[in-house]
């Protein structure tokens, strides 16, 4: 061979090698038929619009990991002087609207807990995009993510993300989640994929699929409502404000372990910080977005100032409003007994579905609590006709619910306020 050949095979070989040291590019290809710039609603964090007959939303939301505040003093942030116990954990952010290349950047380290809430309408084309971004503190791990929408009647087992039976979304790959969205009711979702580590470490969500029959006007003892639970035919279901609660709970050993590379203590999972959408009491009424910040415990981690914590337990209305409760539990341990005092509690529907007999009677039942195991729910009504302006708690019953960790006092409460 002449030297001239040995020059061109061992440029020809640069330029390989030079292919094979571009940056590898996640593939992030977001699916959603509605046109380019199509905003994303306020109501619903949904992209939504009209094509053809269909009535069109799509979502996007990153898995992976992030951390979140615990309501306790334990550890104190160097840069905010403030005492937060820093919980790792898996879990979603949400999206919606970002374009395809900045979806990888922005969803590492940005998990919430509770993660994002999906609100849809009874009939209409969901189109969810996940991506699985990876895990930034555990980069051994590359465990793929799922969204089970759990309670669906129809749910198609390519969608349904038990991984056993459908498709997981790998490191740096995104699944476009499509379901027609069926019946109304208050569901949840979780990821499926190693449940046990991977709904303890955060994966969990409020979901819940608005009636058909919204924006209808219907008359109902003296007052017309739009916004309905059910399509209840008779307006009984109707409602001015509604509000996700979801029951979880977090074991920080178990965090702390999958955080420092330890073997997970399944069998030996407790409820040691009880909470509300990802919250413990004073947090459940504090509106503020807590951030997903790494440095307090890692200070070498670049502070992402990601928000985590987006979801409160706020329920706030006008003296004679009808206020619904979308309550749910994902508590991987414990059940766990809700309680109001001082508003009779209606429960509507039990794990989306109208509590109504087979000869179209309607069997609503008025209580002071209702218990519920992870991954039941309940439609509660709470008429404030003849409720005197004030502070109402809702909290649990079962008292070691009632703390956040060694501090007394905090855990599953929450705060009704009617004005
Ligand atoms: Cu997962």
């Amino acid at each position: 061979m002449n030297s001239s050949k040995h020059t061109l095979i061992l440029i020809l070989l640069l330029f390989l090698l030079a292919l094979g040291i571009q940056p590898a590019e996640a593939t992030v290809n977001l699916q959603c038929p509605c046109p380019p710039g199509t905003p994303v609603s306020v109501d619903t964090g949904n992209i939504e619009c009209t094509v053809g007959e269909r009535s069109v939303a799509c979502k996007s939301l990153a898995a992976g990991d992030g951390f979140t505040n615990m309501a306790d003093a334990t550890v104190i942030d160097p840069q905010t002087g403030q005492g937060r116990r820093l919980i790792y954990i898996f879990s979603f952010d949400d999206l919606t609207g970002l374009p395809e290349d900045q979806v990888m950047d922005a969803g590492m380290l940005g998990a919430n807990f509770s993660a994002p809430t999906i609100d849809m309408t009874e009939g209409q084309s969901f189109y969810l995009n996940v991506t699985n971004v990876g895990m930034q503190m555990r980069p051994d791990l590359f465990d793929p993510h799922t969204v089970h929408f759990h309670g669906y009647p129809n749910a198609a087992s390519v969608f349904d993300g038990e991984p056993m039976a459908s498709i997981s979304v790998n490191m740096g790959s995104t699944l476009t989640y499509y379901y027609r969205a069926p019946g109304p009711g208050t569901y949840l979702y979780h990821c499926h994929v190693e449940a046990t580590e991977h709904m303890q470490m955060g994966m969990l969500g409020n979901l819940y699929v608005r009636p058909a029959q919204d924006g209808t006007p219907i008359m109902y003892q003296g007052k017309t409502y739009t916004k309905f639970t059910y399509n209840d035919g008779d307006g009984s279901t109707g409602y001015d404000r509604d509000f996700p609660i979801q029951i979880v709970a977090v074991d920080p050993d178990f965090h702390d372990a999958d955080l420092y590379i330890q073997p997970l203590p399944f069998a030996a999972m407790k409820d040691t910080y009880p909470l509300l959408n990802g919250r413990g009491y004073p947090d459940t009424i504090n509106p503020a977005v807590f951030n997903n910040n790494a440095s307090a415990a890692f200070p070498e981690i670049p502070n992402t100032d990601k928000p985590s914590g987006k979801v409160n337990s706020i329920i706030t209305a006008n003296q004679g409003e009808r206020i619904l409760i979308r309550l749910s539990s994902l508590s991987t341990v414990d059940f766990y007994t809700l309680r109001i005092l001082g508003i009779p509690m209606k429960v509507v529907g039990k794990d989306a579905k109208i509590l109504r007999s087979s000869t179209g009677e309607n069997l609503y039942y008025d209580t002071t609590s209702i218990t519920l195991g992870g991954g039941e729910s309940a439609d509660i009504i709470l008429d404030t006709a003849n409720i005197p302006p004030g502070t109402y708690p809702m909290y649990v019953t079962n008292l070691e619910g009632l703390n956040n960790n060694q501090e007394d006092f905090g855990g599953m409460m929450t705060e009704i306020v009617i004005n």
